[in-house]
C-alpha cells in the first residue's frame, strides 16, 4: 500500500492527527496494535483543555462532548483541613471540560469510517524502515501474513512503549527521565462525585484526588508505594483511605460503591529529543510523559497534533518544508512548560518517602501562600487551563 502519512496508533495523538489531515484531503492510514474494545477498555484522562476541546470542534464531533461534558471554572486544592478554590474562569477567562478520554477515543473512533480515515486493528509486530530517508516505510502482521505501507511520512503515535521513538537513532536523541517512587491507584465507581469540582488533596498519609466523569460516575486515586499490590485495597479499605485524605469536607458529602475499574499506573516524567528525525515525527507519549497530576498527558498530544497536522498540511497545501523542520522545537517548548507545571504540581502534592519534616512544613507553607495570593493561584490557573499554543 503507498499512502501520504501513515500512523502508528490509535489513541487519541494518532485519532485526532488522523482526522485532522483527513480533513485536508491528505491520504493517512492508521495503524494499531490493539482492538478497539482493548482501546475502549483503557481508563485515562478527564480533564480537557480548550486545546483538546477546540480540535474536535474544529472537526465537528464536539457535539457529545458539549452535551454530556462538564466545564469545570475551578479546582481545589486540600491539605487535610480545608479546600483551597482555584477559580480559573476568573483568574484566566477559561474554564477546562470534564469529558473522560475514553468518550474523546470512542467519538473519533466511530467517525473514522464515515470521513475515510482507515484505521487497521490488530497490526503485530510494527516496524519502522528508511525514516531518514525520503521514502520511509513500514510493515505489520494480521491475519498470517506481512504487509507494507510505503508513505511520505510517518507519524509516531505509539505511546510510551510503542516503537516509533525506538527508530530514532540513539545518536541524535536525548531523553530525559524522573522515575516517582511511589503511583496512583485509581478507581471508577458508579456514585456522584463528593464535590462538583475536582480536589487535589496532601494529605499526612499521601495524595488523593476526588475527580469524576459525569454527575453520577467518579474516578478518585490515592498515592501508593511504587510496589503496591491491588490485593491489599479492597474497595472499603480505599473508600476509608479516600476519606481521611480528602479530608472532612469532601468525606461529608462522599458516596461509596463498587469499584466499576480498579488500577495503578506509575508515575513520571519523561522527554525524548528530537520529535522529528528525517520522514519519522513523533507526537503525545511516544515523545513524553507527564505525571497526571496536572491533567496534561492527553492534552499535550493534542497540542503536538494541533503543530503537527499545521506542519504536514503547509507542507502538502503550501510546499512550506520550513513547517515540518520547526515541528519539534515549536512542540517541545510547549512540552517543557507542562513538564514543569506537572512536576512541581506533584511536588508540592505527594508525600516522598525522603521528605523530613521540614520539606513538609515546606509544603504546608506552599499551600499557606497559594491560598493567600491571587498572583501564586493565577500561576496555577493559567498552567491548568493550558498554556497559548
Ligand atoms: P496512547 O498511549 O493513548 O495511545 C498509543 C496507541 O498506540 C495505543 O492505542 C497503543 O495500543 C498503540 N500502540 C502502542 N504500541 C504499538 C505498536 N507497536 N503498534 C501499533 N500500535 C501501537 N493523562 C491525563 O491527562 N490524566 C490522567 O489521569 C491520565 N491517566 C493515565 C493513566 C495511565 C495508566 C496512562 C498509561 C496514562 C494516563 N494519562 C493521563 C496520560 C494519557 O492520557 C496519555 O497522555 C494519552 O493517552 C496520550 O495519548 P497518545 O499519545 O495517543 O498515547
Ligand atoms: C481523571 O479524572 O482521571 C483525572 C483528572 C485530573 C487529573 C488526573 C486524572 O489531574
Amino acid at each position: 500500500m503507498k499512502t501520504q502519512v501513515v500512523i502508528v496508533g490509535a489513541g487519541p495523538a494518532g485519532l485526532l492527527l488522523g482526522h485532522l489531515l483527513r480533513a485536508e484531503g491528505i491520504d493517512t492510514v492508521i495503524v494499531e496494535r490493539a482492538s478497539p474494545d482493548h482501546i475502549l477498555g483503557r481508563i485515562r484522562a478527564g480533564v480537557l483543555e480548550r486545546t483538546t476541546t477546540d480540535l474536535m470542534d474544529r472537526l465537528g464531533l464536539g457535539a457529545r462532548m458539549h452535551a454530556e461534558g462538564l466545564p469545570h471554572d475551578g479546582f481545589h486544592l486540600a491539605d487535610g483541613k480545608r479546600l483551597i478554590r482555584i477559580d480559573i474562569a476568573a483568574l484566566t477567562g477559561r474554564h477546562v471540560m470534564v469529558y473522560g478520554q475514553t468518550e474523546i477515543t470512542r467519538d473519533l473512533m466511530a467517525a473514522a469510517p464515515e470521513r475515510g480515515l482507515p484505521i487497521i486493528y490488530e497490526a503485530a509486530d510494527v516496524a519502522l524502515f528508511d525514516v531518514d530517508g525520503d521514502a520511509p516505510w513500514l510493515t505489520y502482521g494480521k491475519d498470517g501474513a506481512t504487509h507494507r505501507i510505503d508513505a511520505d511520512f510517518i507519524c509516531g503515535c505509539d505511546g510510551y512503549h510503542g516503537p516509533s521513538r525506538r527508530a530514532i537513532p540513539a545518536s541524535v536523541a536525548t531523553a530525559y527521565e524522573k522515575i516517582y517512587p511511589f503511583g496512583w491507584l485509581g478507581i471508577l465507581a458508579d456514585v456522584p462525585p463528593c464535590n462538583h469540582e475536582l480536589v487535589y488533596a496532601n494529605h499526612e498519609r499521601g495524595f488523593a484526588l476526588a475527580s469524576m466523569r459525569s454527575s453520577t460516575r467518579s474516578r478518585y486515586y490515592i498515592q501508593v508505594p511504587l510496589d503496591e499490590k491491588l490485593e491489599v485495597w479492597p474497595d472499603d479499605r480505599l473508600w476509608n483511605e479516600l476519606a481521611i485524605r480528602l479530608g472532612p469536607e469532601a468525606a461529608a458529602h462522599m458516596t461509596r460503591g463498587p469499584a466499576l475499574e480498579k488500577s495503578i499506573a506509575p508515575l513520571r516524567s519523561f522527554v525524548f529529543e528530537p520529535m522529528r528525525h528525517g520522514r519519522l515525527m513523533l507526537a503525545g507519549d511516544s515523545a513524553h510523559i507527564v505525571p497526571p497530576t496536572g491533567a496534561k498527558g492527553l492534552n499535550l498530544a493534542a497540542s503536538d497534533v494541533h503543530y503537527l497536522s499545521d506542519a504536514l498540511v503547509r507542507h502538502y497545501k503550501g510546499h512550506d518544508n520550513d513547517a515540518i523542520a520547526g515541528y519539534s522545537g515549536k512542540a517541545l517548548a510547549r512540552v517543557w512548560k507542562a513538564e514543569r507545571f506537572s512536576w512541581q504540581l506533584t511536588r508540592l502534592m505527594h508525600r516522598f518517602p525522603e521528605n523530613d519534616a521540614f520539606d513538609r512544613r515546606m509544603q504546608v507553607a506552599d499551600l499557606d501562600y497559594i491560598a493567600s495570593s491571587v498572583a501564586a493561584q493565577t500561576m496555577i490557573a493559567e498552567n491548568y487551563v493550558g498554556l497559548p499554543l
